[in-house]
């Protein structure tokens, strides 16, 4: 969706701290870290929240969260993804959040950027 600022991050037209690309999905920095790492993943499909999301790019979402919360090393950490206003959901596209824990942060290994 052209007024999109996740959809003009995938294309480029917005920079961002790209941690992964596929052909479906897309994962970046968060620009207002809750801790250091903190990570969105996202569906290259404009969808405003998870029941307007294909299921076949779910299974690769999940997964991608996965490895990047592996590749974090942190320990401990939240995956959280909200849905509407009332949800406290800011921007109107899918994003699933990977949020390391502040105690768990020595784990953040080589590849990404230093504090
Ligand atoms: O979270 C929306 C999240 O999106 C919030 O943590 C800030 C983040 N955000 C907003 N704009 C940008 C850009 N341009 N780059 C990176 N991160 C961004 P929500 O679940 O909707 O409350």
């Amino acid at each position: 969706m052209a007024a999109c600022i996740f959809c003009k991050i995938i294309k480029g037209e917005i920079p961002s701290f790209k941690l992964f690309e596929s052909e479906k999905v897309f994962a970046f920095l968060d620009i207002q870290p809750l801790s250091h790492g903190h990570s969105l993943i996202i569906p290259k499909h404009h969808g405003e929240k998870l029941t307007d999301i294909p299921d076949d790019q779910l299974s690769e979402i999940l997964s991608v969260t996965k490895r990047i919360a592996a590749a974090s090393g942190a320990t401990d950490y939240n995956i959280l993804q909200n849905n509407g206003r009332i949800a406290h959901q800011e921007v109107g596209h899918v994003h699933f959040h990977m949020i390391p824990k502040p105690n768990a942060e020595e784990g953040l290994g080589i590849g990404w950027p230093a504090k």
